[in-house]
């Protein structure tokens, strides 16, 4: 064996802004990337940003980052860190990422993109601008990398169910069904741009869009808000998914509770979506089901290691919706993990976001979804708020 040293591996060095939910979820994916799949670039998480200096030391050492910064100033400009991760509030995406851009870091943005079309549409130059300096951008849509809807993606690029002509798709969750949950950011329009609608109804935009490969033209939709006025949280740091402690005040919430739409295709598909936080019960259900020429697809992230497959050009007398486990390895990133049938969860998703991007980023190649993706899905959002307060269709083009 030889005893000269090895050369060190590449390294990608990680600045991470946030680290409430998101930011843990999105530290365990850079923190076990490169321990399971093969990457050109070994991620190092160098540097945690937070803005309270006790907060963000804590959540630096539980979730395995080197350093940590108050600003995120100092963290964008830092000559040890190649790429930023924005976990925090819609409200921030914009001038953080701009920065970043600007400083000639890689920019990972989490969903949705921004909190308004205006803000988006700069994010979106910003990032076509530095792709010219070789700087690369990502948005967060997690939910495109289950293994699941990859092969869902497939199936229908393969025309295994043909010509798609109708989606319908539901986020459904209930973690605000109880009128005493705190009044936390996402329930602020000036903080979350909108409620269900663009913190879950983005998702399965997303995912549609992805799936299908086809891109939503025109929405019409409502939106509601089932309880008004809630109670203060105690601190700012009352947990963001209904957790921590209230004061005896109260405040109005100023999103949708509950978000539906129906779409039409620029292939002419027709869609059904509904995203809500009063689906009592339901605790994070994506349920998703394509209808094809030749067959059809459903997925429920509730079940999320399967697949239903209608192959309709199969004998009548057998055909019908197969249940496929995808934990094969030969499923998309699934030969990294665990032998079949064991199965993976919520996490994965985050795990193989850093891996497509650590790799586009060593390839030098515009990983996916991008920040125009970002637009495109925010123009989505948009429409359907304009649809809602107008009570007419709505273009979503530009
Ligand atoms: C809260 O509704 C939330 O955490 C979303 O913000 C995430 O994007 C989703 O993955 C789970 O639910």
């Amino acid at each position: 064996m030889s005893t000269e040293p090895r050369p060190p591996h590449a390294e990608l060095r990680i600045g991470m802004v946030g680290h409430a939910f998101m930011g843990a979820a999105h530290s365990q994916a850079w923190r076990s990337a490169h321990r399971f799949f093969d990457l050109p670039l070994r991620p190092v998480m160098r540097v945690l940003g937070g803005r309270d200096q006790q907060r963000v030391d804590e959540a630096a050492e539980r979730l395995g980052w080197e350093s940590t910064e108050t600003d995120w100033r100092r963290l964008v400009e830092r000559d040890d860190v190649d790429l930023v991760d924005i976990c925090t509030p819609g409200d921030t995406h914009t001038e953080i990422a701009l920065a970043a851009l600007a400083a000639g870091k890689h920019v990972l943005c989490e969903k949705p993109l921004a909190n308004t079309v205006a803000d988006a549409e700069t994010l979106a130059a910003a990032a076509e601008e530095a792709a010219t300096r070789g700087v690369l951008t990502m948005v967060g849509f997690t939910y495109r990398r289950v293994p699941a809807i990859a092969l869902a993606r497939q199936l229908v690029a393969e025309g295994r169910i043909g010509t798609v002509h109708q989606v319908r798709a539901q986020y459904l969750q209930d973690w605000i069904v109880d009128p005493t949950v705190p009044l936390s950011w996402r329930l602020q329009k000036e903080k979350a741009g909108s409620g269900a609608l663009g913190d879950i109804g983005a998702h399965i935009i997303d995912m549609v869009q992805f799936v299908t490969g086809d891109a939503i033209a025109s929405v019409s939709g409502h939106l509601q808000t089932f309880v008004s006025e809630r109670p203060i949280a105690a601190s700012s740091t009352a947990g963001s998914l209904g957790g921590g402690g209230t004061t005896t005040e109260t405040g109005p919430v100023t999103v949708d509770d509950a978000a539906v739409f129906i779409a039409t295709f620029a292939s002419g598909a027709l869609g059904v979506f509904e995203a809500t936080r009063f689906a009592t019960g339901r605790k994070n259900a994506i349920r998703i089901e394509v209808n094809g020429s030749r067959g059809s697809l459903a997925f429920d992230f509730e079940d999320m290691n399967v697949l239903h497959f209608h192959d309709a050009t199969e004998p009548e007398a057998t055909a019908g919706f197969r249940r496929i486990l995808v934990t094969e390895p030969t499923h998309p990133y699934v030969e990294a993990w665990w032998p079949a049938g064991h199965g993976l969860g919520y996490e994965h998703g985050f795990t193989h976001q850093v891996v497509d991007l650590v790799r586009a980023v060593a390839a030098g190649d515009p990983p996916t979804p991008s920040f125009s993706d970002g637009l495109q899905v925010q123009r989505v959002l948009d429409a359907v708020e304009t649809s809602s307060h107008t009570r007419t269709w709505q273009e979503t083009t530009a």
